[in-house]
């Protein structure tokens, strides 16, 4: 079992009041919204219809959500293979992700990808990578090319701990920090690469942001089950790459609460316990920001339930409209291959 240097705190230290109640349900709806989707997902993906891999985000959406509200629509983000939250928060359309999680022709990536490959131009979803860490020095490129062109356009880059084990995250690195560069590196800690823990591939001594601190780069630890406190880090973060400040590294710190790949919990399999996964249902971020704001008498059931009811309607409808559509030609085979 992992040992935790660090755990989520709820809203304790966080002053709700300080944000407007618009704010606040959109960032928690777009939470709710995530989850419903995954867990629509998740029912079905036993009928063996959804021919992609999945890699659930359920327990970590407070990053994807927080850290996209505090980009600008501008901006533009890049992913790891655990891509649903981070595409759904930054805009991506549901409708052509889950025709690509169908392998259907109108998929956003024309069913190449699956769900590992979700992309949308048009909201800054930029691209994904499967290769643990591959994504990073392609995010790096974008912020040089944002750099050199001078666009004041800030690259958000996300990926698993797991890739702080690979040569390409720290070249990157030190690249961004030699040349400045737009970036904001976005971790996302959920302790497991696969079914291994980190205190398995790291020395207990050793926290990731202090890595990257090591390095030369502004590094920061936060509980990212507290879907504020990464907003207001990451604005912090943009604002200055924006202002020239250069990158700035955020170790977000949440749990995975589903198996690392496909439906449901592989605990059983006994690489963490039980009890490890119920202790971190307990501050899960959509109900701990849910009850904070209940507390605050900024939302009550009924206005949640009105939004999960509305927000089933559109699952339901993007569901069918996947079904419903064509799988890709044969004759479109060879669309997209480079080589000849
Ligand atoms: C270079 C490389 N090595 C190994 C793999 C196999 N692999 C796929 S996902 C994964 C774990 C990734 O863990 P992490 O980066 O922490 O992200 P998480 O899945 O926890 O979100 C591994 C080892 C891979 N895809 N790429």
């Amino acid at each position: 079992m992992v040992k935790y240097k660090y755990k989520g705190q709820g809203y304790s230290n966080t002053d709700i009041n300080k944000y407007s109640k618009e704010l606040l349900l959109n960032l928690l709806f777009s939470m709710i919204r995530i989850r419903m989707i995954e867990e629509t997902i998740e029912s079905k993906y036993h009928e063996d219809q959804m021919k992609s891999p999945i890699h659930l985000v359920i327990g970590q959406e407070a990053t994807s959500v927080g850290a996209c509200a505090a980009l600008k629509v501008t901006d533009h983000i890049y992913s790891s293979h655990r891509t649903h939250g981070n595409y759904l928060a930054k805009g991506g359309d549901l409708k052509a992700m889950m025709s690509e999680l169908f392998c259907r022709a109108n998929g956003c990536c024309g069913s190449r990808g699956g769900s590992m490959h979700l992309i949308d131009k048009s909201v800054g979803m930029m691209s994904t990578s499967a290769i643990v860490s591959g994504i990073v020095p392609i995010a790096n490129g974008a912020a040089m090319a944002s750099k050199m062109k001078n666009e004041g356009r800030v690259i958000g880059v996300f990926f698993g701990d797991a890739a702080m084990e690979e040569g390409a995250f720290w070249e990157s690195l030190n690249f961004a920090i030699l040349k400045k560069l737009p970036i904001i590196y976005l971790c996302e800690n959920n302790f497991y690469s696969v079914c291994t823990p980190l205190d398995k591939r790291q020395p207990a001594s050793v926290e990731l942001f202090d890595k990257a601190a090591g390095f030369g780069i502004e590094a920061k630890q936060i509980d990212a089950t507290n879907l504020l406190l990464v907003y207001e880090t990451v604005l912090e973060a943009a604002e200055k790459a924006r202002n020239g400040g250069g990158p700035t590294f955020i170790e977000n710190v949440a749990y995975r609460l589903r198996g690392h790949g496909g439906a449901g919990d592989d605990s059983k399999s006994g690489y963490r316990g039980l009890d490890e996964v119920d202790s971190w249902q307990n501050i899960c971020p959509i109900h701990t920001l849910q009850n904070e704001m209940k507390n605050h008498n900024l939302i009550d059931e009924n206005t949640i339930n009105d939004f999960q009811n509305r927000t089933q309607l559109e699952i339901d409808e993007a569901f069918h409209h996947a079904v419903s559509s064509p799988n890709p030609s044969e004759d479109s085979l060879m669309q997209h291959v480079y080589a000849d």
